[in-house]
This record gives structure tokens, C-alpha cells and sequence, in this order.
């Protein structure tokens, strides 16, 4: 399996993260994604090439214009104002409150923010910018008529929502390969989104459309971040409808449990019967991920790769979250090589 993969990610270096009251470094590092790109060299997976140029309008294609332009001048607005720390917001749109967009960048960050622990920092947007290249050249890939293709992506995108950033995410890199697998002829996709935390920007995008169903098997928003959005009831609106599932689980679901829900969404995947899948791939549903409480071991990811594999569909990986670092390569390579052993 082909990898896609840029040194640009580094861009996204930021200090900070929010995180139980203290400035900490952030859990999502430039060293995550340097792990697995060492793993996927070492076990063998396959060629590892740079991502090609699409430019901004499959992004514009996917998020809210201002959203983006945004993004693009936070970080050269924040430092305008003398602030010595990285941006982030302090204020929102709250219940009850105008949905007005400031002028000030103090009330930007706070409207265009769902959470305050991602903060934005010299070089987020280039790098961000290039992970959605990454997700667009693996879609490519499959165009080209690859089976599959993995697109180590970093920042990872699930979170990231029409016009919200967070989480760790600024821009919907599955979100933006879907459309682009939609804009080049195919008529129906799938995402299946395996990473401990609900796909809530990837749930915002398609909502309302009947051509990307989307998956999601994540921690229980009453229990996990983001809160807000994820739970079972929710199921899309409008031509929409019916074309979202979530299944939210509790606290130290272990595999067995886990891999159900897994079988339920294959089957309902394979009954809308995509042109192509793509598969949100976190891997900190791991027994050790430091911010995550579920109990997957680093061999279901294997089992887990091969299930999917049993769709036997075009497959686009795209690379979101994991924390525990040391293992992120051997789980998310162990996801790719069971996928390829079944394939
Ligand atoms: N107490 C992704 O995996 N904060 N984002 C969690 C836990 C945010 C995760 C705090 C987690 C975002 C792509
Ligand atoms: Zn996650």
C-alpha cells in the first residue's frame, strides 16, 4: 500500500495545549506522525511519495469561505495585538448571544473555535493546508486505480466542522478527499470513522446529504470530548436522514464489544454499497492512549484492518488521532497490514 506523506506537517509545531487547568505540550505532536512514517519504512508497507498540489478550492469546496480566510490570518492578527502566548479564544457565542462575526481577532478565535485546547501557532495553516494535500492526493491515488492508499495526514481533520476548528483540527481532510472522490464521478461514498472520538466536523459537513454516509464508533460524548454531538439519536436531517450512525460506548469498552459495533457498521456500509470508502483512522481507541478510555490491544488492530478489508472496496486511510505515541506506528501499521492480509 502507498503512503502519502510531507515533511510540511512540522509546520504544526504549537507549545501549548489547555489541558486540566495548565499549558501543557500538546498531545498532538510533530513526533506522532514521525513515528509512523519510520513504522510504515520499517514493516515494509509500501512506497512513500509526497502529496501532489491541488490548492485551496477543494478546501473552499468543503468549509465556509470566511472560515478559511480566517485561518489563513489568525496567527499574524493575534501577534498584531503584542500577545506574547498562542491564540486562543476566551470568549463565545453562547446560548442567547448574537451569532454576529467580530472585528476584533479575540472575538474571531471565538467564533470560529469549538474547543479552547488547540490553539494557533506560526505555521498551523501551512501545515494544515498541506494534510489536506495529502487527503487529496490519496484520493487521487484511488482515481488512478489503486485499491488502496494510506495518507498520513497531520493535523488530523474529524473534528474540524463547516466553519469550527478543534480538537486538533483546522481543516476536514477526509471530508475534503470525499468531495474530491465526488467531484471526479463517483456518485456514493462511505466514512467510517474509527478514531475514540466522534467525527463531529465530518457529522457537521455531510449532515444533510445522502451521497457520503457517514460512521462513526466513538467514546460517549456524555463521557469524551467533544460533548456535544455523537450520540446514537443522531442521524442526519433532511435528504440527510438516515445517513449518519453513531455508535457512542461507554468507558473501557474492550475489543469484543468494540468490533460488534464495527460488524453492524460493515454491514450497513456494504448495504449502501459505496463507489469508494474512506476511513477515518485514529488509533487512540488504544488500552494506553493517554486521553482516551477504551481497550483496544495493539493486535486488534490487525483483526480489525482485515474486517474492513472484507468490504472489498476502494480504500482511502486518512490518518486522525492517537496519543500514545511510542505505539501510534505499530497500531495504525497493524491497521493497514491486516486490511492488506485479507485484501
Ligand atoms: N480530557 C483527535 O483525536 N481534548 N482529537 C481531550 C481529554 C481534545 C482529540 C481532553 C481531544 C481531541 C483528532
Ligand atoms: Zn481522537
Amino acid at each position: 500500500m502507498e503512503t502519502i506523506f510531507t515533511e510540511r506537517h512540522t509546520f504544526r509545531n504549537s507549545k501549548t495545549e489547555l489541558y486540566g487547568g495548565e499549558l501543557v505540550e500538546p498531545f498532538e505532536r510533530p513526533s506522532r506522525a514521525q513515528y509512523i512514517i519510520d513504522r510504515v519504512r520499517n514493516a515494509g508497507l509500501g512506497p512513500v511519495s509526497e502529496p501532489d498540489e491541488f490548492g485551496i478550492e477543494p478546501i473552499y469546496a468543503i468549509h465556509d469561505k470566511g472560515f478559511i480566510d480566517f485561518l489563513q490570518v489568525a496567527w499574524t492578527d493575534w501577534q498584531s495585538e503584542g500577545f506574547k502566548g498562542e491564540a486562543m479564544p476566551t470568549v463565545w457565542p453562547a446560548r442567547r448571544m448574537t451569532q454576529r462575526i467580530p472585528t476584533h481577532i479575540e472575538g474571531r478565535l471565538g467564533y470560529y473555535a469549538l474547543a479552547v485546547e488547540t490553539t494557533i501557532s506560526d505555521g498551523t495553516w501551512e501545515a494544515a493546508y498541506a494534510s489536506a494535500q495529502v487527503a487529496l492526493t490519496g484520493a487521487q491515488r484511488l482515481n488512478e486505480g489503486a485499491s488502496a492508499v494510506f495518507s498520513l495526514c497531520r493535523p488530523p481533520g474529524h473534528h474540524a466542522a463547516i466553519d469550527m476548528y478543534g480538537g486538533y483540527c483546522f481543516i476536514n481532510n477526509a471530508a475534503v478527499a470525499a468531495q474530491h472522490l465526488l467531484d471526479t464521478g463517483r456518485k456514493r461514498i462511505a466514512i467510517l470513522d474509527v478514531d475514540f472520538h466522534h467525527g463531529n466536523g465530518t457529522q457537521d459537513i455531510f449532515d444533510t446529504r445522502d451521497d457520503v454516509l457517514f460512521i462513526s464508533l466513538h467514546g460517549d460524548p456524555m463521557d469524551a470530548f467533544p460533548h456535544f454531538l455523537g450520540h446514537a439519536d443522531e442521524t442526519g436531517n433532511g435528504a440527510g436522514k438516515g445517513y449518519t450512525v453513531n455508535y457512542p460506548m461507554p468507558p473501557d469498552t474492550n475489543f469484543p464489544t468494540w468490533r460488534a459495533a464495527l460488524i453492524k457498521a460493515l454491514a450497513q456500509i456494504a448495504e449502501y454499497a459505496p463507489d469508494a470508502l474512506i476511513v477515518s483512522l485514529g488509533v487512540d481507541t488504544f488500552e494506553t492512549d493517554p486521553i482516551s478510555f477504551f481497550k483496544l490491544k495493539s493486535d486488534d488492530f490487525t483483526t480489525y484492518g482485515a474486517d474492513i478489508a472484507t468490504l472489498n472496496l476502494p480504500t482511502l486511510f486518512v490518518m486522525e488521532g492517537g496519543y500514545d505515541i511510542a505505539e501510534i506506528g505499530v497500531n495504525t501499521v497493524n491497521v493497514l497490514q491486516g486490511f492488506e492480509s485479507a485484501s
